[in-house]
């Protein structure tokens, strides 16, 4: 059975990165073992001022260690919101030890949107997220993380003009990644994300755009090709079930009626990736 090791933060309330990536993970038939970089009450988004952060680099060492130390090996590394820019240099040193030789790395950078950095991230988080892109097999940013991180004015960048979409993701191979996915690309009233390979191939996948946003959409979207492609190999399978997923996700959202703060409902769709 393969195995991802998922780093990213614990958001006790607000469904969002490790509490999303883990089920998500776990329904596309992979095990997901997890290493929280970090422990809050909430996420930080607006909604939910006051929220507790407690940085965990030390204990991540620890368990990198201990890892090590047990000869672990994973068939892939998915990293997502970390908190401190610290944590790069450390990921940079133990990815490699903990990781299958025919492992991948999937860095989802997960610290902007519209065009703004969550709360408490700035340039230099950006810069740092950037040296992960360096060693990403596959990286997907939203055109806000690629600006950010690449320096290009997210105002001057048009998510529906394929040119414009086409520079971003060439920066981002420039920086390293083997490969590059933009999230949040827009055609014809459809919202999707273009990949662009090592190898120069370029492919898009759109869904209907529904014009209501919930927290945590793009921590669904990113798990679910983190679980799909690890399980099937088919990178385009992935992007497809991925892009599909998070309208279905948003829809059954809608239809229920707790607050909007109760983020993205992705369980109740949940039999979507179950052997798909
Ligand atoms: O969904 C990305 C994310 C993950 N983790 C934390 C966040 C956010 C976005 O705001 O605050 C703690």
């Amino acid at each position: 059975m393969k195995n991802v090791l998922i780093i990213q933060d614990v958001s006790g309330f607000g469904k969002c990165s490790t509490t999303v990536a883990l089920p998500i993970i776990s329904a596309s038939g992979v095990t997901g073992t997890i290493l929280p970089t970090s422990l809050l009450s909430t996420h930080t988004g607006p909604e939910f001022p006051g929220f507790t952060f407690l940085d965990l680099f030390e204990n991540m060492k620890a368990t990198l260690n201990h890892w090590v130390e047990l000869g672990l090996k994973f068939d892939a590394v998915y990293t997502g919101y970390l908190g401190m820019a610290e944590h790069v240099d450390l990921l940079r040193e133990y990815i490699p030890k903990l990781l299958r030789e025919d492992g991948q790395i999937f860095i989802d950078p997960a610290f902007a949107d519209n065009g703004q950095y969550y709360h408490g991230f700035d340039d230099e988080y950006a810069k740092a997220q950037l040296r992960l892109v360096e060693i990403a097999d596959y990286v997907f940013p939203n055109l806000s993380e690629a600006c950010l991180m690449l320096g290009v004015d997210y105002e001057t960048v048009d998510p529906g003009n394929e040119d414009h979409v086409l520079m971003v993701l060439d920066g981002l191979l420039d920086a390293g990644a083997k490969n590059a996915l933009i999230t949040g690309v827009r055609s014809n009233g459809k919202i999707g994300a273009t990949l662009k390979t090592a190898e120069g191939e370029i492919f898009t996948s759109l869904a209907t755009f529904l014009p209501q946003s919930f927290h945590g959409t793009g921590d669904v979207f990113a798990s679910v090709i983190v679980g799909s492609y690890v399980r099937t190999g088919d990178m385009h399978k992935a992007i497809d079930l991925a892009v599909n997923f998070v309208p279905e996700a948003i829809k059954a959202t809608i239809e229920d009626e707790t607050p909007i703060t109760y983020g993205v409902h992705f369980e109740k769709v949940l039999h979507l990736l179950i052997n798909a």
